[in-house]
């Protein structure tokens, strides 16, 4: 049985690329510019660029690799590396490389052909290559088969190789994007060289999309694991040629191989000719180092079946459109004559016009004029989900469906070559197409553990039934928190590779400050390490031991802080917010009436400030409505007590004012952010979540100075330097960045819709959930789940611990543990018994979360049979990070 289509990436987001998605107005202004010529436009200038070629998603072993070349110019071990790389997987002896795969044609041609020869050829493509050259290609293919169209027609191929004695028998994997070739005619094909004396010469840098098709496609081929069948495939060749770019995922490179060391010396003694040195072949060191990381990789099993089922998946919704198509390896190849019928010269740059006009979509029509009436629409490897994926078939779909209106490419310039013609157009009145979907690319993935139930029987129980203790290489879909785990993007990473270290002040710094005066208006910037540090300076500033610190449902650091610094915190937050029934819409909102009475009993000096949490974490990611943040302050204004944001979430919060709030639906999720911060005088923020990093923190003032004279003081004993919060400037410097991304509207669209989507999956088939859907989080409700359990048996951290067991999906309790126990040592009986499944920023796509969703549903439906759990350790403070549990026996 072949390996069954993937439900999931087994990868994650490790960087991303921000896309631009230019207006309608830009994309025409554009295309003018560009002649109407898409090749002119820059990925800058383009929403999706539909093209594979150099542009797929790279793995961090592979990013981490350009730091590894040690670009020597002789003998690097860069090519040791890449030579026994090639040796394992392709099964070849001697590499010669070279800068991409043009240079390993024209050793090729040089060593073994001569002007005026033909050639025969399984593909078409290469004629742009050869033509030039004075070598002609044979087509030599069986357009007979239905599977394998990249089959040679042997007897054509045996009397082409008679009549004309050709140099070589050329060979492409998967040949001009389009056609498979079976590994039984790869062999007759190679039989048919070694009878007449010739060398079997193979393409090998589509060959995993090739071993995909015969592993489903050619009989006793379904229990070959794809490495088996590549290697198979490639050492069938006399020689192999490759392109870095296309399944190896590097961005260029390429080589020659072969077992025959007389054909080596040959390309050796050409390659300082033309290439570089046999030990480098034109290739940065890294280079090399990224292409043999890539072939390792390129043979993973499910990366393969990922890669393939995009493919499929996308063509087949395109084809049900009935938008006119041929099949590619990496995507869907329009035929644009048909698609176009009305344009008679030049359908495909007319369709690629017309594509990109309505969409900001790109697809690229290359190669020599003549053979133009396809339009390659190719999925960039691995940079792109599913979700995505789905809209650029439709942005295409409705462009199909308004065809008509296409008009035809006035040509002002012919060329022999595609990307030299120059257009004048018109622009027709075509409906544009927009994206609801994430804004970026995947730039680099992070493999996933794929671990099985024994695995996990283990894990869990070595970790104490405590999701914090399991290792993040034991869980394959980690929700636990959304907390560091963001996919910073190529510009943050830029700033952090940029950013000049001192102890100083740092440029970074300045840039950051700034960036968060831009963001909320404040004056006063004091970074810190991340969001507990800035908790407990705020406290030890503004809290006298005695007062009262009202606040929206406590945070666990928050609170203890409080605590710390002589504090006592009391819980305004609405009543709905403890309610995970409730349906009303704004459930973080401060109950002004409960303030009242406090200041009413205590007066309000007793108060030290308001503690005011965005987005409210424990309660489900509750947003607070525009008009509580406007009430909450005038009353605090009148009363002279101050309001603390918790801004760790501000922007979500934000974005739930934009989507639930009328009067804010046309406004910038950036400037409703402006609007709430002027409802508060200060604010602590952990920006390992809004700002899209992995570490820092904030503790911010409006205009205080002496509040933030005495808060530098404290930073100084208890973080660093009063300018870096004890952070590099490095991690300064793409927090800055971070936060001048957080608040784009699309992308935290694109975050919280996705929160919502999950719990709408889960709802469907009645698994209880917090109503409504939060920003970052969707909250199980183990009270009701396990309603069997006593809240003393811990059911929301059983519930996690089963989650963990049935999917390998880590999730985090937020009940009775976190809430731990009050003076007299008595568990707190928190209302809210839950789960929280939180979603990391610009990490999983949908296709993980409906993973997750699958194995809750599995878990739900044998909840009866579920106990509860016991204590076998439990520390003093934040119980809930340390303690470690057993479970009840059944019926305990
Ligand atoms: C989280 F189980 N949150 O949600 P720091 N304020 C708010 C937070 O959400 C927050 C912090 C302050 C985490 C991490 C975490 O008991 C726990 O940068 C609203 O983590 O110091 C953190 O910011 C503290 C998880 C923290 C916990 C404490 O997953």
């Amino acid at each position: 049985m072949p390996t069954p289509a993937p439900i999931h990436e087994p990868h994650k987001v490790k960087t991303i690329r921000a896309i631009a998605f230019p207006s309608i107005d830009a994309r025409k202004r554009n295309l003018a510019a560009a002649e109407f010529n898409v090749f002119n436009l820059t990925p800058a200038q383009v929403g999706f660029d539909m093209v594979s070629y150099g542009c797929g998603a790279m793995t961090q072993e592979q990013l981490a690799g350009q730091l590894i070349g040690d670009e020597a110019y002789a003998g690097s071990r860069n090519f040791i590396t890449l030579n026994e790389v090639v040796t394992r997987v392709l099964g070849h002896t001697y590499v010669c490389p070279t800068h991409n795969s043009l240079g390993a044609v024209k050793l090729l041609l040089h060593a073994f052909a001569k002007h005026g020869q033909t050639l025969p050829s399984n593909a078409r493509g290469r004629v742009d290559l050869h033509a030039p050259r004075g070598i002609e290609l044979v087509d030599a293919r069986d357009h007979g088969d239905a599977v394998f169209t990249g089959n040679f027609d042997l007897a054509r191929l045996t009397a082409s190789v008679q009549s004309s004695r050709p140099p070589f028998i050329g060979v492409q994997a998967f040949a001009d994007g389009q056609h498979p070739i079976s590994l039984a005619n790869l062999r007759a094909s190679r039989q048919i060289a070694d009878q007449h004396g010739l060398r079997l010469v193979l393409d090998v840098s589509r060959v995993v999309e090739n071993a995909w098709f015969i592993q489903r496609h050619e009989p006793g081929m379904a229990d070959r694991s794809i490495a088996d069948i590549v290697k198979q495939f490639s050492k069938t060749a006399h020689v192999i040629l490759m392109d870095g770019a296309q399944d190896a995922r590097a961005n260029t490179g390429g080589f020659l191989a072969t077992d025959n060391p007389a054909d080596h010396e040959h390309f050796i003694n050409d390659i300082v000719v033309y290439e570089g040195l046999h030990t480098y072949g034109g290739m940065a060191g890294r280079t090399m180092e990224v292409m043999a990381r890539g072939i390792e990789e390129m043979c993973q099993e499910s990366g393969v079946q990922w890669l393939m089922q995009q493919t499929e998946r996308f063509t087949a919704r395109l084809r049900e459109a009935g938008v006119p198509l041929e099949r590619g390896c990496d995507g869907a190849y329009l035929r644009a004559d048909q698609f176009l019928p009305q344009v008679k010269e030049h359908p495909a740059h007319a369709l690629a016009c017309a594509l990109y006009q309505s969409s900001g979509v790109r697809a690229l029509v290359q190669g020599l004029v003549g053979h133009d009436a396809l339009l390659p629409l190719q999925i960039p490897r691995f940079a792109l989900s599913n979700r995505q994926l789905d809209q650029i078939a439709d942005a295409v779909i409705a462009l199909y469906r308004q065809r008509e209106l296409v008009p035809a490419l006035d040509r002002v310039h012919a060329d022999d070559w595609h990307d030299a013609l120059r257009f004048r157009g018109v622009f027709a009145d075509l409906a544009t197409f927009d994206f609801d979907c994430e804004p970026w690319m995947i730039h680099t993935l992070e493999p996933i553990a794929l671990t099985t139930r024994e695995q996990r029987e283990r894990a869990i129980r070595e970790a104490g039934w405590n999701t914090f203790l399991l290792r993040s290489d034991e869980v394959m879909i980690d929700l636990l928190t959304d907390s560091g785990t963001t996919a910073m993007s190529t510009t943050q990473w830029a700033a952090y590779d940029a950013a000049l270290p001192t102890p100083a002040t740092s440029d970074a710094y300045l840039d950051f400050a700034a960036a968060v005066r831009e963001a909320y208006g404040y004056e006063h910037v004091l970074p810190t390490h991340q969001g507990r540090a800035a908790e407990q300076i705020l406290s030890e500033v503004m809290i006298t031991p005695g007062q009262i610190v009202p606040g929206n449902m406590y945070f666990t650091t928050t609170k203890v802080h409080q605590e710390y610094a002589g504090g006592e915190f009391v819980d305004v937050i609405v009543d709905e917010a403890h309610d995970p029934t409730s349906h009303f819409r704004w459930k973080g909102n401060i109950d002004l009436a409960k303030v009242d009475a406090i200041v009413r009993e205590h007066g309000a000096g007793k108060i030290a400030y308001i503690s005011f949490e965005l987005s409210v974490n424990l309660a489900g990611g509750q947003p607070v409505s525009m008009d509580n943040l406007r009430e909450v302050y005038a009353y605090t204004r009148k009363h002279g007590i101050a309001v603390m944001f918790d801004a760790t979430r501000a922007v979500e919060n934000a974005y739930m004012i934009q989507s639930f709030d009328p009067r804010y639906a046309n406004t910038h999720v950036k400037d409703i952010l402006r609007e709430i911060m002027l409802y508060g005088d200060g604010a602590t923020v952990s920006g390992k979540k809004d700002f899209l990093i992995n570490i820092g923190g904030l503790l911010t003032y409006k205009d205080n100075a002496e509040w933030a004279r005495k808060s530098e003081a404290k930073l100084r004993i208890y973080e660093g330097g009063v300018r870096d919060g004890g952070l590099p400037a490095a991690d300064l410097a793409a927090m800055a960045q971070g936060i001048r991304e957080m608040t784009d509207d699309r992308y935290i669209r694109a975050r919280v819709e996705q929160a919502r989507r999950l719990a709408d999956r889960l709802k469907a088939v009645g698994v209880p959930v917090v109503e409504p859907t939060g920003s970052h989080a969707v909250f199980v409700d183990a009270r009701r789940f396990l309603a069997h359990l006593d809240q003393e048996q811990f059911p929301a951290q059983r519930l996690a611990g089963e989650i963990y067991l049935e999917s390998g999906v880590r999730v985090m309790e937020r009940g009775i543990v976190s809430a731990g126990r009050d003076h007299d040592g008595n568990n707190y009986h928190p209302a809210l018994e839950l789960v929280r499944l939180t979603l990391s920023r610009r990490v999983y796509t949908d296709d993980h979360l409906d993973e997750v969703a699958n194995g809750i549903i599995r878990v739900w439906q044998r909840r009866e049979r579920i106990t509860g759990l016991r204590f076998t350790y439990e520390p003093k403070d934040l119980r809930f990070f340390q303690g470690r549990f057993e479970p009840l026996p059944a019926g305990a």
